[in-house]
């Protein structure tokens, strides 16, 4: 796959998507959209692959959409560019297994509104993240209006989007927007420690657990309730099903076959 914006690794059971625009700290593009566009396209029809890394090439992780790019769009062009934005991070969000990213540096505006898509968020600790959107006229409209009050204190949402204030990584921390803060040498190690803690599951277990808690976020407490067990019920008649409890049992380790 030839891709010009974003570096698309597979290693073992674990893919890695690194956005390389760095000259504009990665700034997203149509052309990076198009490359993430097919990448999800491979992940999704990739059953070997147990883990997604995500992070940022160079001194940022994504500083946001392109502005140069924006600047000049017509009105229709803004909406159409919005959509497809929209479009390729709820890709990434709706991908089967555990997507986990690694905030290098800054997360700004579309960076931290794709960040948010993710399953799980490690930051380095000399990294900032952010919505400053509202300081170009715009708000962030890559879902982070949404993402972001469903994930935090509603208020504290809102200082942030009214404001645009940079939010550095401890503080992001403590508002439970990321699950961790590491050493800046030691976020990708930390990413892949995470990757192969979730490779040693059940893969079929993993795949339903996302599954069940992203689209039962979209639903009402009962319905979800219901697709939860119909969910877990598939689960429950795989082989691994049996592997798992067996191994407990003999106080060994699960061999997964992932049927
Ligand atoms: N777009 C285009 N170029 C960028 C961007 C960006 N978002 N961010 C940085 N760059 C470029 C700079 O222009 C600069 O280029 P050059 O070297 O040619 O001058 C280069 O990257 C390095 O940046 P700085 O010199 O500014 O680096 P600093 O370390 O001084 O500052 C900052 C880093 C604080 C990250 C600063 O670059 C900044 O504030 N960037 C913009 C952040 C921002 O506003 N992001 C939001 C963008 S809008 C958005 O994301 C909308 C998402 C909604 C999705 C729907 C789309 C319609």
């Amino acid at each position: 796959m030839k891709l010009n914006t974003i570096i698309y690794e597979k290693r073992d059971a674990f893919a890695y998507i690194t956005f390389n625009r760095p000259k504009v700290l990665n700034a997203i593009n149509r052309e990076m959209l198009d490359d993430l566009a097919r990448i999800t396209d491979d992940l999704r029809r990739d059953e070997g692959i147990r883990a997604i890394i995500v992070t940022g090439a160079g001194k940022a992780f994504i500083a946001g959409a392109d502005i140069a790019a924006m600047r000049d769009f017509t009105a229709a062009e803004g909406r159409e560019f919005n959509l497809y934005v929209q479009q390729q991070i709820n890709n990434l969000e709706n991908l089967p297994v555990p997507v986990i990213c690694a905030i290098n540096g800054y997360a700004l505006g579309g960076g931290l509104e794709l960040a948010l898509a993710c399953d799980i968020r490690i930051i380095a600790q000399d990294a900032k993240i952010g919505l400053p959107e509202v300081a170009l006229g715009i708000f962030p409209g890559g879902g982070g209006t949404q993402r972001l009050p469903r994930l935090i204190n509603n208020g504290y949402a809102k200082y942030y989007i009214y404001t645009g204030e940079h939010i550095p990584a401890q503080r992001a921390y403590e508002l439970g927007i990321v699950q961790e803060v590491t050493g800046s040498g030691d976020l990708t190690g930390r990413a892949q420690e995470i990757a192969d803690k979730i490779a040693k599951q059940g893969p079929i277990a993993v795949r339903m657990a996302k599954r069940v808690i992203n689209e039962g976020a979209n639903l009402g407490l009962r319905p979800s309730i219901v697709f939860d067990s119909e969910a877990y019920a598939t689960t429950f008649a795989t082989e691994d099903r049996i592997t798992g409890m067996t191994a407990f049992l003999n106080k060994t380790k699960a061999n997964f076959q992932n049927r």
